[in-house]
């Protein structure tokens, strides 16, 4: 038995591997199963009880230097492998990552806001979480109007004096704008509103509004007919017609919905129309003087107009798209379409 050990002892100084495979080889000739350690480990239980003291330590120190020995050589070819692994080919072509592209919602309401630039307007922006003197009170919604209902407004805090919401529409921020600007004023709001309303494909409960005001002296309905219709003809095209009816809001007096012709069938009729020639895209109207008083502008010596747009709707418009849901889903399919959609 002794000089069984010392023979293997030997074979392991002498042992040489070139690859895992035979690292794994090695391994099982002297530690599998049916391996040379293995047999003399079992061969020990015949050894002579005043020997096995000697033996047993003997054995014991052999199958630690048959490990050791093993997991050298493991490392041995391990480290050789990264040595002669083929060198990074650096003129490789790179990883190509996919372009995003704006959103379309993105791209019109820039297309809206440059377009009043280009007439003169200035840009605002506020906060989107407001009170309701900004949202309701300034805007002459009187106190019981529908629209400052639980159902139509999120509320943030309730049962404070002055409870905060998300407002309904950006007119909060042209307000904001009356109370600090110096006249005459013309501004464009930009931003999201917030509706408690159950999603369809054509209501959602977060849409995008561009908001326009404009005070001066000797303001007009005049004024707001033709620069309604210099922004729907640089919007839908230079022969787009528009035509206004009759309507209500809190804070203009008279108000009125615009309609453009339909860019589809050019006023013949079509399922986009609904066979009227004839596409709602805003509402606009000339300042109650209750909302020029609210904010401290006097009504005898000012006058105003003002309108206000869903992004959202003109961009449906604008590019025949069917369903209002498509706008928050960011599906891939969707989205790649607007690609190569103009950008102002
Ligand atoms: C619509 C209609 C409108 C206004 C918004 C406004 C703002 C101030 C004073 C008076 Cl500070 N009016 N905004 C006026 C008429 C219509 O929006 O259908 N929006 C999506």
């Amino acid at each position: 038995m002794k000089e069984a050990i010392d023979q293997i002892f030997k074979e392991l100084a002498d042992l040489k591997a070139a690859s895992a495979k035979e690292v794994e080889e090695a391994r099982i000739r002297f530690l599998g199963k049916k391996g040379e350690v293995t047999a003399l480990m079992e061969q020990f239980r015949t050894v002579a009880p005043e020997l096995k003291r000697e033996y047993g330590q003997r054995l014991n120190e052999l199958k630690k230097a048959a490990n050791a020995r093993i997991e050298e050589l493991k490392f041995k070819v391990e480290e050789s492998e990264v040595a002669s692994a083929p060198k990074e080919d650096l003129s490789m072509p790179g990883d190509s990552f996919p372009l995003g592209s704006r959103h379309p919602v993105s791209i019109v309401r820039q297309q809206i806001v440059d377009i009043f630039r280009k007439f003169g307007y200035d840009v605002a922006e506020g906060p989107e979480i407001e009170d309701d003197y900004h949202v309701f009170e300034a805007l002459n919604f009187p106190p019981n109007h529908p629209a400052r209902e639980m159902q139509d407004t999120f509320f943030v805090s309730t049962g404070h004096l002055n409870p905060l919401l998300l407002r309904t529409h950006t007119s909060s921020v042209q307000v904001r704008t009356m109370e600090k600007q110096s006249l005459p004023i013309r501004v464009v709001c930009p931003g999201r509103v917030f509706r408690n309303e159950a999603i369809s494909a054509r209501a959602h409960c977060i849409f995008h509004q561009v908001e326009g005001l404009y005070i001066d002296k000797d303001v007009t309905f005049a004024d707001l007919k033709q620069a309604i219709l210099l922004f729907a003809r640089e919007m839908f095209g230079p022969e787009t017609e528009i035509r206004m009816r009759p309507s209500y809001f809190p804070f203009t007096e008279p108000s009125a919905e615009v309609d453009v012709s339909c860019n589809i069938c050019h006023g013949k009729g079509c399922n986009i129309c609904k066979g009227t020639g004839w596409l709602e895209i805003m509402g606009c109207g000339m300042v109650d003087p209750n909302v020029l008083k609210a904010s401290g502008i006097d009504p005898n010596e000012y006058s105003g107009f003002a309108f206000g747009m869903g992004v959202e709707r003109i961009a449906m418009l604008k590019w025949q798209v069917n369903d209002l849901r498509h706008y928050f889903e960011n599906d891939m399919r969707f989205l790649q379409e607007f690609a190569t959609a103009t950008e102002v």
